[in-house]
């Protein structure tokens, strides 16, 4: 088996769009990161999966191991639909949790439209290989009255307390918004409904909520979660709060990360980092995936902490330097114009900080093809206090995403940018995240400069990041 699967990401050797240091299947369709557990000194990482096509359907959970997060083995398909199950029409995702065996916790998924959505259970006794579903599934299936009997009840998320174990389950309350419904069980299998957690706003914060995570980081507690817009996956919500009486109380609330980011996961490692991990989209159509034969891509996960202002800042796994290779290092530049650097690829970690003044800009282009019509500026602009990301073609601009982003007065700008083929996470101070997906128009389109005026380069590391497959 792995000979075939070597085989397979064999095929895709030559694709240069297709990354080589994040994690993602051996071909066909990737969404969210599901039941993401450290085991017994290993990181196992499922996620849903089309395992017949490079769209979304069909959905199975896939399984890859892990020694540190960045070097996986595929393992096995997880779980499959049963026909005649409470997941005939799709395995949809959920998380992991130590009950004295490993224990899956998913939505399974029945109904033309995928419309009766109910929470199951799976155990394995062979070190999380083979699953078996338990044979009371579906454990939750009665939606909240409050809900207004939405169809929309999924992505359980469960820790343990000391009285039993807890679960927050994404969902939405007609014409109200998003809502995350919380349970509590003394084995996994009864759950006693405790309420709404929290309810959002369809105005200002999506109509369905998908992929709740709610934890205590530090001092407070943090529920994300993914807003779906009614038609479409939309932002990443972060708030942090208090906690009492089962409910939830914010006093903050961000983006976790603008563009193409969706459907994070987090969990506990034995080191008690949080660790995060979330789904980058592609930004190109079904026919173009199709033609791929692969589609989805996992972030490199992120250790979650909050600052003295209570927001959150994500820093990659520390390990990311073990896949360190050529490094270049530049400091002390004054920026005044585009400056070409001696490096040259595509699959980079970049970690820069700059001083810029209040008119000023500061950043990088990437990708840059060897005639300089077509790049990727990442720009930091003060006096608008954003971070741009311009893709330029044949020299016209053809498509920008952009994120606010506030610095104290005095502060340094600090970018951290994972460059991977058609995969660009960039983290501005740790606290604001931006994701892309630019898709150059040839593997020579690899060129990386400085960027900016009235601004000042304090320091530049830069290191070729190698393939994490053989
Ligand atoms: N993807 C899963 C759902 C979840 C959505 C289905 C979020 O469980 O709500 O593939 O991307």
């Amino acid at each position: 088996m792995m000979h075939d699967i070597q085989a397979v990401r064999q095929r895709f050797a030559h694709d240069f769009q297709r990354p080589r240091y994040h994690f993602l299947p051996p071909s066909n369709w990737m969404n969210d990161p599901n039941g993401l557990i450290h085991w017994q000194g290993a990181y196992h990482l499922f996620y849903q999966h089309n395992p017949a096509s490079a769209v979304w359907g069909n959905m199975h959970w896939g399984h890859a191991v892990s020694p540190d997060l960045l070097h996986w083995t595929d393992l096995p398909l997880a779980l499959a639909p049963t026909p005649g199950g409470p997941d005939e029409r799709g395995v949809f995702s959920g998380c992991a949790v130590d009950n004295g065996l490993p224990t899956l916790i998913y939505t399974g998924v029945r109904g033309e439209q995928y419309e009766i959505q109910t929470q199951c259970l799976a155990t394995s006794r062979d070190g999380l290989l083979t699953w078996e579903k338990h044979a009371s599934n579906p454990v939750l299936s009665a939606v909240p009255a409050v809900s207004g009997q939405t169809a929309d009840f999924r992505d359980p998320f469960v820790w343990r307390e000391a009285d039993g174990w807890y679960m927050v389950v994404g969902s939405r309350i007609a014409d109200v918004g998003g809502a995350v419904f919380l349970y509590r069980s003394p084995d996994l299998l009864a759950w006693e409904y405790l309420g709404p957690l929290f309810i959002g706003d369809k105005n200002v914060n999506g109509v369905i909520w998908e992929c709740p995570n709610f934890f205590k980081l530090g001092a407070h507690w943090v529920l994300i979660i993914s807003a779906h817009t009614g038609t479409t996956t939309g932002d990443v919500i972060y708030f942090v709060g208090s906690y009492q009486d089962y409910r939830f109380t914010p006093f903050f609330q961000a983006k976790l990360s603008a563009a193409q980011m969706y459907a994070p996961l987090t969990t506990v490692d034995a080191q008690q980092r949080r660790l995060l991990i979330g789904w980058i989209r592609e930004g190109r159509d079904d026919q173009a995936m199709l033609d791929a034969g692969w589609s989805g891509v996992q972030s490199i996960p992120r250790v979650l902490t909050l600052d003295a202002q209570q927001r959150l800042v994500m820093t990659p796994i520390a390990a990311l330097d073990s896949l360190h290779g050529q490094h270049w290092h530049y400091e002390n530049l004054p920026l005044a114009a585009s400056r070409s650097l001696e490096a040259y690829g595509t699959a980079f970690d970049l970690a820069a900080d700059f001083s810029v003044e209040p008119q000023g800009e500061a950043g990088f282009s990437l990708l840059v093809a060897p005639d300089g019509h077509e790049r990727v500026d990442i720009i930091y602009n003060a006096a608008q206090q954003q971070l741009n990301v311009h893709t330029i073609r044949a020299q016209r601009l053809v498509e920008t995403r952009q994120t606010p982003h506030a610095l104290a007065a005095g502060e340094a700008l600090s970018l951290r940018i994972l460059l991977d083929a058609s995969v660009i996470e960039i983290m501005a101070n740790g606290r604001t995240s931006l994701t892309s997906r630019v898709y150059a128009s040839s593997a020579a389109c690899a060129g990386l400069r400085l960027l900016g005026r009235q601004a000042h380069l304090r320091a530049l590391d830069l290191w070729e990041m190698p393939s994490i497959w053989q």
